[in-house]
């Protein structure tokens, strides 16, 4: 639930007093009664047998290594490409994702890159100029871009962006992916002095991206889309590349949870449908988002201003004829 600045208060208001009215915690909708970790989907230390043993769970692909710390996805080194995916398609309905990730390097400010990226798509393996994987991907894309090829504009950089690919969009690498961004922030994910992380939560066809950056052990908000629907039977991957300028991109862990949603027989029944490429079914909540910020109060302010100003001329304006009308009775009178 989100409430909003000014005239969108009432409408919050009045949807928390319906939730109220009809029973609906919302403390709910962000509650799970319980999270299991996954094994068959997760990657930590040690990396038994990653990258050459049948047992493991992952594959390695391109420049990407394994150490006894992490598995690095390029060096800090120009023109590198490297992948980690899972060989089992995820089949789970509402899970999270918690990945552990370190990216540093020698590059001074802005000179570094190319950045990485966390995918649940439909073809793993795949080479490419989207951080390594295909830029036509079909599935899910956490892009955390770390150099702005373009006109960066109001974003600072890094940039976490979310993009939902469905094998007609491209990612565009030397727009930073603009065009085809759902939504995303900025976060200090580079040489940072803390422990990286970043959390996706997949629940109720809500897709949520949070980070920690700052040491702080609490999850800042990133992104957040509703009517998210992917299909199921996709693989989980991590990917990144360097150009001309470069980084070190690690994973120190991926997990996934898998989580317990308490549903109603509609939900239930939602989920059989089956869903065949990835789509969002209200695009306008973006563009919501935009308006919030441009209606905000300097508008307001000058509406209102202009209000009480007519408001104003009008009475005096009445006061006038009012005055006149008075004295003619009077003059009529005496
Ligand atoms: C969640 O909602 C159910 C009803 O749907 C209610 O019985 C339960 O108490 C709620 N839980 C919390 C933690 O609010
Ligand atoms: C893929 O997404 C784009 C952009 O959202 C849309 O224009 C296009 O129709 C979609 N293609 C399919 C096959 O759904
Ligand atoms: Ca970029």
């Amino acid at each position: 639930m989100f409430c909003f600045k000014n005239a969108r208060e009432l409408t919050c208001l009045f949807a928390v007093a319906v939730c109220v009215l009809t029973g609906h915690s919302l403390a709910n909708e962000s509650e799970f009664q319980e999270e299991f970790l996954k094994r068959e989907y997760s990657l930590s230390k040690p990396y038994r047998g990653l990258g050459f043993s049948s047992s493991s769970f992952w594959d390695l692909m391109g420049n990407a290594m394994v150490t006894p710390d992490h598995v690095r996805l390029t060096p800090d080194l120009q023109s590198r490409q490297g992948a980690v995916w899972s060989r089992i398609p995820l089949f789970l309905q509402d899970w999270e994702l918690k990945v552990h990730f370190k990216i540093h390097g020698v590059g001074k400010k802005n000179l570094n890159g190319d950045g990485m990226a966390v995918w649940l798509t439909r073809d793993r393996m795949q080479d490419g100029p989207a951080f390594g994987n295909m830029a036509q991907f079909v599935g899910l894309g956490i892009l955390v871009d770390t150099y702005p090829n373009s006109e960066p504009g109001d974003k600072s950089f890094p940039y976490i962006s979310v993009m939902l690919g469905n094998g007609t969009v491209s990612y565009d690498h030397d727009r930073d992916g603009r065009p085809s961004a759902l939504a995303g922030c900025s976060a200090l994910v580079r040489n940072s002095l803390y422990d990286t992380f970043l959390l996706v939560r997949y629940s109720r066809y809500k897709l949520r991206v949070m980070v920690d950056v700052d040491g702080k052990q609490e999850w800042k908000p990133c992104v957040d889309i509703r009517g998210l629907r992917l299909p199921t039977g996709y693989f989980l991957g991590a990917s990144s590349a360097t150009g001309d300028l470069s980084d070190n991109h690690d994973i120190i862990s991926m997990k996934l949870y898998q989580l317990t949603v308490e549903k109603t027989p509609e939900e239930e029944a939602e989920e059989q449908e089956s869903v065949l490429l990835p789509r969002v079914d209200d695009m306008e909540q973006f563009i919501v988002i935009v308006e919030e910020e441009g209606m905000s109060g300097v508008q307001l302010f000058v509406t209102l201003l202009f209000s009480v100003l007519g408001v104003g001329v009008l009475a005096v304006i009445g006061l006038m004829f009012y005055g006149r009308w008075t004295e003619k009775r009077r003059k009529r009178f005496y």
